[in-house]
C-alpha cells in the first residue's frame, strides 16, 4: 500500500510538472481525482485489505487526496492567473497613441453659398419659396411676359417635355405661383436648379440660381438698391459698392445688370475685374406691370422689384475658381479644400 502510494505520489508530481493549461489541468484532476479516477480507485480497493489495516490506509489515501486537491487548487490559481494575464496583454489598449479620425466631407460651394445666402436675405425679412422644376409653358414664359416669338423660347435654349411641360429655366415660374396666391406684401427668395440647352466653358445645362421677389405698395428702384448695397456688402465684405446699368429682360422694366466694385483690387482694376473695377454679379429691375397684371395684382396699386443670380457664378467669384466645371465634376480633391 504504501508503495502503491508513493508511486503514485511521483507520478503525481510528473504530471504536475507537464501541466501547463487550465484544459491540461482539468484532464490531469479527472483522472486522479474523478469518479473513476485513480486514487479514487484506490480508495475503492479498500474492500481488499485486511480490515485492520484499512483505518491507517484510509488516512493514507486520504492524507494523498488532500495533498493532490491542494496543489490541483494551487495549480489552477496560478494558471488563472497567467492565463489572465496573457489576455490583459493581448487586450491591452495603449491610450497615448494617437486616434484614428474619422474623415469628415465638405460642403460643395454651391450649397456653401446658397445657405450664405439665404441667411443674409433671412436677416431682411425673406422667406424661402421652393416651385417645382418641372413647370408649364405658362408659369415659365407666358406670366413672365416672354412672347411666343421671344428667343427665349427657342426650342435650342429650353428642354422642353411635352408641347407644354418643360424644365423651368429659371426660379421665376414659382415666384408667380407666389403672387397669385397671396396678397402683397410679398418678401420671397426662391433658390433652386435650373435648366439651359447650352454647354460651354462658361455654361452648364443645369445650374443653380437664387431669385428674389419684393411686392408692396410704393417699392421704388431705391429699395431694390439699398438692398443690393446690404447684400454686396454681407457677401463680398464691408467695402463694396454697388452700381446699375440698364439692361432687358421682359419680365422687368426698367430692368438692370448690377455690378459690385472689385473686392479684390478695391475698384483699381486687376485681373479678376478685367481692369475696370467692376464685376458683374447679378440682373434685377421693377416688375413688369404685365406680370403683376397676370397674377391678379393691380400695378396701380403696388409694385415690385425682382432679381436673379446664378449661385455657380457666385461662389466662383467669391472663392476664386476659374473653371466651371469644377463645380459639377464632384473631385474630391477639389471639394475638400471646402472644409469649414
Ligand atoms: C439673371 C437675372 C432676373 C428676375 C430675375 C423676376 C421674377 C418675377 C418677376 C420679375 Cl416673379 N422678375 N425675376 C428679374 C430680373 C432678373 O434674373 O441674370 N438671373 C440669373
Amino acid at each position: 500500500m504504501q508503495d502503491k502510494i508513493e508511486q503514485l505520489k511521483s507520478k503525481l508530481a510528473q504530471a504536475f510538472a507537464d501541466i501547463h493549461s487550465s484544459e491540461s489541468l482539468f484532464q490531469t484532476k479527472m483522472k486522479y481525482l474523478g469518479k473513476t479516477g485513480e486514487i479514487s480507485e484506490l480508495m475503492k480497493g479498500m474492500r481488499d485489505i485486511p480490515k485492520e489495516e484499512r483505518p491507517e490506509a484510509g488516512k493514507i489515501i486520504n492524507a494523498l487526496r488532500a495533498w493532490a486537491e491542494e496543489k490541483f487548487a494551487d495549480l489552477d490559481r496560478t494558471l488563472k492567473e497567467i492565463e489572465l494575464n496573457k489576455q490583459y496583454k493581448k487586450e491591452a489598449v495603449d491610450v497615448t497613441l494617437p486616434g484614428n479620425r474619422q474623415p469628415s466631407g465638405a460642403y460643395h460651394p454651391n450649397t456653401l453659398v446658397r445657405r450664405e445666402l439665404i441667411s443674409i436675405f433671412s436677416g431682411m425679412g425673406f422667406t424661402v419659396f421652393e416651385g417645382p422644376e418641372i413647370e408649364t409653358d405658362y408659369y415659365n414664359f407666358t406670366a413672365l411676359n416672354t412672347p411666343k416669338d421671344h428667343p427665349a423660347r427657342d426650342m435650342q435654349d429650353t428642354f422642353y417635355i411635352t408641347d407644354d411641360l418643360l424644365l423651368r429655366t429659371q426660379t421665376s415660374a414659382g415666384q408667380i405661383r407666389v403672387m397669385e396666391k397671396c396678397k402683397p406684401p410679398i418678401k420671397i427668395l426662391s433658390p433652386g436648379k435650373v435648366y439651359r440647352s447650352d454647354d460651354d466653358a462658361t455654361h452648364s445645362p443645369m445650374f443653380s440660381q437664387m431669385e428674389g421677389l419684393v411686392v408692396d405698395k410704393g417699392i421704388t428702384l431705391c429699395d431694390l438698391k439699398g438692398m443690393l448695397d446690404e447684400f454686396a456688402r454681407k457677401i463680398f465684405g464691408e467695402g463694396v459698392k454697388t452700381r446699375l446699368r440698364p439692361s432687358y429682360f421682359p419680365f422687368t422694366e426698367p430692368s438692370v445688370e448690377v455690378d459690385v466694385s472689385c473686392f479684390e483690387c478695391g475698384g483699381k482694376g486687376c485681373r479678376l475685374c478685367k481692369g475696370t473695377g467692376w464685376i458683374e454679379v447679378l440682373g434685377a429691375g421693377m416688375v413688369n406691370r404685365h406680370v403683376l397684371e397676370g397674377c391678379g395684382v393691380d400695378p396701380e396699386e403696388y409694385s415690385g422689384f425682382a432679381f436673379g443670380m446664378g449661385i455657380e457664378r457666385i461662389a466662383m467669384l467669391k472663392y476664386g475658381i476659374n473653371n466651371m466645371k469644377l463645380l459639377f465634376e464632384g473631385d474630391v480633391r477639389f471639394l475638400k479644400q471646402f472644409k469649414g
